[in-house]
């Protein structure tokens, strides 16, 4: 594979207040533009939106258009591009028992109308990928939705979105838990699954997130190689997670090392950023993280990233084969665990 160069984004939640279930702000909430420019100046490339961080959700089309311009105005005046769009089905009143999934139809038809909305809003920033992340779409208790039924309004929502515009992308951002007690299609395999019985599979595909697939018991990087098989690998949400906990959402690395090296040897070797994919990080500021350092967990996530891409490529295959083909796995373990020691 040739060495290409990667590209950064992330969002604007990313750069965060501190505000917990447990407790309100620590840190002011900054300007959009300054994080614009702060990411610039950090190194990145892009930045991720969900609808209503482009524009609020009750806007009307005339307000939309026009804010929505003036966010591509800031992007472009920085050189940054929109990596996609993601609505946000998970706030507003009428996602109280989720989206597509919800039992009450005039609800469905919010969470379409409001997609749609949606994709109209990437197209006025320049971007063609809609991110999914079906937060709502699952239950608390098993019996409170049909989930065969589920299985269909999901394809059912994602065929509406594809026919409603023959150039955007779906990329679904699977996640096991949380908010829901269990979430439907809890794995990017089952989305992968469902892109294939959707009127346009080439136009469907997964963002993968390290702690989602911690979450749901899997290793990240082997999740990513399936979906770079299926050549549906079309962003990323690298960060870290410590156990089977709630999201954390840790700067890449700063649990697993070994984990996250994987994770970019994986993306590194099959070619992953050769179409315009973007490495995104989906990183949280830790609450005792002080203002003046509101953006350290960006730096360091980028750094880290950095740092065990220049190891992947200082691995010798050779040296790999040779302990594959001996079955010599306890040496393979310790070259890896040392080249990650920096020995
Ligand atoms: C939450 C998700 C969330 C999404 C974002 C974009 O667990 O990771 O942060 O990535 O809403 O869809
Ligand atoms: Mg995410």
């Amino acid at each position: 594979m040739g060495h290409h160069v990667f590209k950064y984004t992330a969002g604007p939640w990313n750069i965060h207040t501190g505000a917990d279930p447990f407790g309100p702000p620590v840190r002011d909430e900054v300007d959009f533009a300054e994080k614009v420019a702060k990411l610039k100046e950090i190194g990145y490339h892009g930045i991720q939106f969900h609808d209503d961080d482009v524009v609020s959700a009750e806007a009307d089309v005339a307000t939309t258009q026009k804010i929505a311009a003036q966010v591509k105005k800031i992007l472009d005046e920085h050189g940054m591009i929109a990596e996609f769009v993601a609505p946000r089905l998970w706030e507003h009143p009428n996602t109280i028992d989720g989206g597509y999934t919800a039992n009450d139809p005039a609800m469905r038809q919010y969470a379409l109308d409001r997609s749609k909305r949606s994709i109209d809003i990437a197209h006025m920033i320049g971007t063609k990928n809609i991110v999914l992340w079906p937060a709502r779409e699952g239950t608390y208790i098993r019996e409170a939705k049909d989930p065969f039924t589920a299985t269909q309004r999901c394809v059912d929502y994602i065929n509406a979105l594809l026919d409603y515009d023959k150039e955007i992308r779906i990329i679904g951002e699977m996640k096991p838990n949380e908010p829901m007690d269990h979430a439907y299609n809890p794995t990017s395999g089952h989305f992968i699954a469902l892109a294939y019985k959707t009127i346009d599979p080439d136009r469907v595909g997964v963002n993968i997130e390290s702690a989602h697939a911690i979450l749901a018991g899997l290793d990240p990087s082997d999740e990513m190689a399936f979906a770079l098989w299926h050549k549906k690998l079309w962003a990323v949400h690298l960060n870290d997670q410590n156990g089977l906990k709630f999201d954390e959402d840790k700067a890449f690395g700063s649990v697993n090392l070994r984990s996250a090296f994987n994770q970019v040897w994986v993306l590194d070797r099959y070619g992953y950023g050769a179409n315009g994919e973007m490495v995104g990080f989906d990183v949280k500021a830790l609450r005792t993280t002080t203002p003046e350092k509101r953006y350290q967990h960006l730096i360091n996530s980028k750094r880290i990233f950095e740092h065990l891409l220049a190891v992947a490529r200082s691995l010798d295959t050779a040296t790999i084969e040779s302990f594959r083909a001996t079955r010599d796995y306890e040496g393979l373990e310790l070259y890896i665990v040392e080249k990650l020691m920096g020995k």
